[in-house]
């Protein structure tokens, strides 16, 4: 049996939790900018139709007392890992997934402590008592369906779908309801006339491999309750990532930068507290009218300075034509390896990888510092006036979370 546990309206919850005075009340969490867009919302607030990802004037325009709250980062990564930290005490296999959710294999742990619900109302009951929070649990024969199934019945929720009727769940799924069919994918389904997962079953194979190629064989297995992959089977980092909407759309190549240098830093921060260099940056650009282009490219050598990573970043934001005005701006990092593995210098000195060897030691130095102290106590004076970036770049905090799990 596979659990999935996925905490409920996460961020709000934790500032009702902490803030008497925000509980019962519809909030948002958020930037206070009227382009800011709403990272989660309370149950209280869902009842007005507002939801993550949703621009704050439109949420605001549903319900006009809604309580805005700004993110704290570091706050939310501190109850993630206890609440993960409660997760294995039941087993040695959890696998989170992003700040708020994780698979757990409970196999062989049902002598210890019974049966899946018993182990998930003790997950529940333990993360109530010691976050004051709740969570939602599902439990399946596979992942996919553990992981909907903790959907099913939010908040503070169980669901279970077992072997024996699981096979009639999956012919009832709507097809948009599993993970990794999107917009597209779902166009191509209404086509074919696929409504539910078990439709997936009645098509021929060279069909759904021609159609949708990789996911296809994916959709195929799940259609017959195959989901082969492992909890704990998908814990390598392929990508660090950080994005900001900007309080304005900007157009000054000035601007731009300083906008890039500040993602480049919070990118390093986390590559570094992996102890991780990168050998790819990437940038990722979205106009004001909603346009997205990304640029990516291969480093001279394997970096972790902020500096280095903004160089590239710079390099690559050449690349692009910026006649349009600029809404959001995003640099990524990818292709690790350890900084403990060794590395081929080059045999002529080369300046440049001597000024990112001195440039990481001093991030190193930085990081600390911010860590001990807070993140707004040291920083660049270039980015000292910039009134560009959300203090809380609300759509970037989940999945800079995400991508330091
Ligand atoms: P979710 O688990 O998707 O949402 P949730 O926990 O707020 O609500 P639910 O009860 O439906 O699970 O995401 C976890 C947290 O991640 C969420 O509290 C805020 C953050 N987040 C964002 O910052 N932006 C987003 O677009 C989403 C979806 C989430
Ligand atoms: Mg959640």
């Amino acid at each position: 049996m596979i659990l999935h546990m996925d905490m409920d309206a996460f961020f709000a919850s934790v500032e009702q939790r902490d803030n008497p005075r925000l509980r019962g009340k519809a909030l948002v969490v958020s930037g206070h900018s009227k382009r800011s867009v709403v990272s989660t919302a309370s149950y209280e607030a869902r009842k007005f139709g507002i939801h993550s990802a949703m621009p704050l004037f439109q949420a605001l325009r549903l319900c006009p007392h809604l309580t805005i709250v700004s993110g704290n980062r570091e706050k939310y990564i501190r109850d993630s890992k206890k609440i993960m930290e409660i997760l294995s005490r039941f087993t040695p296999l959890v696998e989170p997934v992003s700040i708020d959710e994780a698979y757990m294999d409970i196999q062989g742990c049902e002598t210890l402590f019974g049966s899946p619900k018993q182990i998930a109302m003790k997950i529940q009951h333990q993360v109530a008592q010691e976050l004051g929070l709740t969570c939602s649990i599902g439990a399946a024969p596979v992942r996919f369906l553990a992981k909907i199934a903790s959907d099913m019945n939010k908040p503070n929720g169980f669901t279970m779908i077992d072997k024996d009727n699981m096979a009639e769940f999956i012919n009832t799924l709507p097809i948009g309801k599993v993970p990794g069919v999107g917009k597209q994918a779902m166009v191509a389904m209404t086509a074919l006339n696929i409504q539910c997962l078990g439709d997936i079953q009645r098509l021929p194979p060279q069909v759904l491999d021609t159609k949708f190629g990789k996911m296809g064989q994916r959709l195929s297995a799940l259609s017959r309750g195959i989901d082969p992959t492992p909890v704990g089977g998908r814990t390598v980092r392929k990508s660090i990532s950080s994005e900001t909407t900007l309080s304005q759309d900007i157009s000054a190549p000035a601007d731009i930068k300083q906008v890039l240098l500040a993602c480049a830093q919070r990118v390093g921060k986390d590559l570094r507290k992996k102890r991780w260099l990168c050998h790819h940056v990437s940038i990722k650009i979205k106009f004001s009218d909603f346009t997205q282009i990304t640029r990516v490219k291969k480093t001279r050598s394997w970096i972790s300075s902020s500096n280095a990573i903004y160089d590239e970043a710079r390099i690559l934001l050449h690349r692009v034509n910026l006649k349009k005005r600029i809404r959001l701006i995003g640099v990524g990092v990818s292709h690790f390896m350890d900084e403990s593995r060794p590395v081929q210098m080059s045999l002529i000195p080369d300046p440049a990888e001597i000024a990112n060897k001195q440039w990481e030691s001093v991030d190193h130095a930085v990081d600390a510092v911010m860590d001990k102290f807070g993140s707004n106590v040291i920083q660049k004076a270039t980015l000292a006036q910039g009134k560009l970036c959300d203090k809380n770049p609300t759509g970037d905090i989940s999945r800079g979370i995400k991508d330091m799990i």
